[in-house]
């Protein structure tokens, strides 16, 4: 197995908190997104979506979607399990990723690529030349907010989305609420179910 990865980036950020809460260490080459080596012609051959993480498998598969990573992960090492331990709580665990990934990281893509230059024709990650459209970076910041506010309410008491114990979907709201910081996004006032949660999961995953 071997993984390509930017460790400081979002999607890189929630597979390394899975394999560091689970303790599993892979041979890793880190490709610079800063550098803009995920264009490379290099790493297109590895990974043509030029997307990060992606994870080759012994078997020569690539996989580019890091909740399938996680899941395909979570079965060959079970210790510590992430995506649920029956069949319903991986349904829930997937349901929330799911949610998640819509709402929150596409939203925070929506803010941060729609106007800066650095973003021009790159509104969406991948391979394909995307215009920006300016005023879905309001967009954004409406679907963010009223996202959270949403978790909020149906977090409720719950220590963690899922129920009693810390699970993948915790750690990519987490990433999702810590990387908003990008474009001046936290979790909304009064949203106090979802502060305590946070620190919650801070702490579970240290
Ligand atoms: N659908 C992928 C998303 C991966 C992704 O978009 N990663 C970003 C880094 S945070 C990327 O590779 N962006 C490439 C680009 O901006 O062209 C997943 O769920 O893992």
């Amino acid at each position: 197995m071997h993984l390509y990865t930017y460790d400081s980036a979002p999607n890189p950020r929630r597979l390394g908190l899975f394999l560091a809460y689970k303790g599993i260490d892979l041979p890793t080459t880190q490709i610079d997104m800063r550098e803009n080596k995920h264009r490379d012609a290099e790493f297109l051959a590895i990974n043509p979506l030029g997307t990060l993480p992606a994870l080759m498998t012994d078997e020569g598969v690539m996989l580019t979607e890091v909740i399938a990573i996680c899941d395909y992960l979570d079965a060959l090492y079970p210790d510590k399990p992430l995506m649920g331990s029956t069949a319903l709580e991986r349904a829930l665990v997937i349901s929330w990723d799911h949610r998640i990934f819509v709402s929150i990281f596409e939203a925070f893509a929506e803010m941060l690529r729609n106007r800066s230059p650095a973003f021009e024709n790159r509104a969406l990650p991948g391979p394909l030349d995307i215009e920006q459209i300016p005023e879905l970076e309001t967009r954004g910041r409406k679907r963010f907010r009223g996202s959270l506010e949403l978790f909020d309410t149906e977090l409720g008491d719950k220590p963690f989305l899922c129920g009693d114990s810390i699970t993948f979907a915790d750690i990519d709201l987490l990433v999702g609420v810590e990387t908003a910081r990008w474009v001046k996004e936290s979790i909304p006032e009064g949203c106090d179910n979802l502060q305590a949660w946070l620190e919650r999961s801070r702490a579970a995953l240290s």
